[in-house]
């Protein structure tokens, strides 16, 4: 199988992540897409090639250019003004209520303010390389979905940082361009073809439901933590499908804490039979391994058996597959169950009935 990766991740490296009120380690770091990268190559059934530069135009097709241009100068805007050194995050968020009663805000002047404009939380910092690993991260899934449109019948994009929270018009959850998004709207447009994207993530991918939240030719599956309990918490429900004439091509499957492989694979079997009914062309999949039962930040309990088993359930669905890595945060067994999952996408001998 062919992977795209680029170190240019690297240049994206929080100093912390501000949680609950304190200041601890990042659990996304670069570290994460290194284990990933050198379990890969230690294994011959992995190629590695490196992502093309496809520039501005494809993720402006999905997210508002405000938000390219204020993740582009951010970092220099804010040295100018303070001439600080460490990573920053926002210190007011644009909340609607603030201005109820007196009409819509409008993008501040002030780079503080302008962060609390485009960000929704704390815990996605910027650097001064921040927008360059997230513009390489949009490179790799857009070279992995060229390689699928090229004829693999699977290629997978080792994206750092992730995508899956990113909105139109905000940013947010470890998380700057939605590599998914960009990716699915690329072979829609591109293709003419319908496009599924299923996200296995264990958080549930707010951004990429919400910019195909109204269109039916790109379908939005998810299986995640119960938003009730889990991240990012205003998004997720079950009663989530769809609106105007994307109704029904939005489905959600929020599951419980403790979910273990049994569970977890017969809720992605129901999810790929949602699949194979809208009938796409092509899957794109937004692999987060921080189902995993040992995962620091989530509360699921798939084991790398599951991750093998999920990959194969896949598989099943015979359908042209872009995999593009999401969260994962156990950072020991990551590229143990990311080589798992992808063996169990590409490995006919996996997964298939005993025979008779
Ligand atoms: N107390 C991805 O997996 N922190 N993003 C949650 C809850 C942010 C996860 C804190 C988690 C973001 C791509
Ligand atoms: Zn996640």
């Amino acid at each position: 199988m062919k992977v795209v990766y680029t170190l240019r991740h690297r240049s994206h490296h929080p100093q912390f992540e501000l949680e609950n009120g304190a200041l601890q380690e990042p659990f996304e770091h670069p570290g994460r897409a290194e284990i990933i990268r050198s379990t890969l190559a230690a294994d011959s059934s992995f190629e590695f090639i490196a992502p093309d530069e496809w520039g501005t135009a494809p993720i402006e097709a999905v997210h508002d250019p405000g938000l390219v241009a204020f993740l582009e100068t951010a970092w220099y805007e804010y040295q100018q003004v303070h001439g600080f050194t460490h990573d920053v995050v926002p210190d007011i968020f644009a909340m609607p209520a603030l201005r109820e009663k007196m009409g819509p805000a409008r993008e501040p002047e002030a780079i503080g303010a302008r962060l609390g404009w485009w960000c929704f939380e704390t815990t996605t910092p910027i650097m001064h390389g921040t927008y360059a690993a997230a513009r390489s991260s949009v490179d790799v899934a857009l070279t992995a979905a060229d390689q699928v449109i090229n004829g693999e019948p699977v290629a997978y994009g080792l994206c750092r940082p992730p995508g899956h929270h990113a909105a139109r018009a905000a940013y947010g959850g470890y998380c700057f361009f939605n590599n998914a998004a960009v990716v699915a709207h690329h072979l829609a447009e591109s293709t003419g073809s319908k496009v599924a994207v299923l996200d296995v993530d264990y958080h549930h991918g707010n951004g990429t439901q919400q910019i195909f939240y109204d269109r039916d030719d790109v379908q939005f599956v998810s299986l995640h933590g119960d938003p009730v309990r889990a991240y990012p918490y205003l998004t997720g429900f079950s009663g989530e499908i769809g609106t105007g004439k994307g109704r029904g091509a939005t489905s959600n499957y929020p599951l419980p804490a403790r979910t273990d492989d049994e569970r977890y694979l017969s809720a992605l079997t129901a999810a790929c039979g949602e699949i194979s009914a809208f009938g796409p062309d092509v899957v794109v999949v937004s692999l987060g391994l921080d189902t995993y039962y040992d995962d620091p930040i989530s509360d699921l309990a798939v084991t790398p058996d599951g991750f093998e088993q999920s990959g194969a359930v896949v598989r099943q669905l015979g359908l042209p597959t872009v995999v593009l890595q999401e969260g994962g945060y156990a950072t020991e067994a990551l590229g143990e169950n990311a080589r798992r999952w992808l063996l169990g996408v590409s490995s006919p001998e996996i997964g298939e009935p005993e025979p008779a």
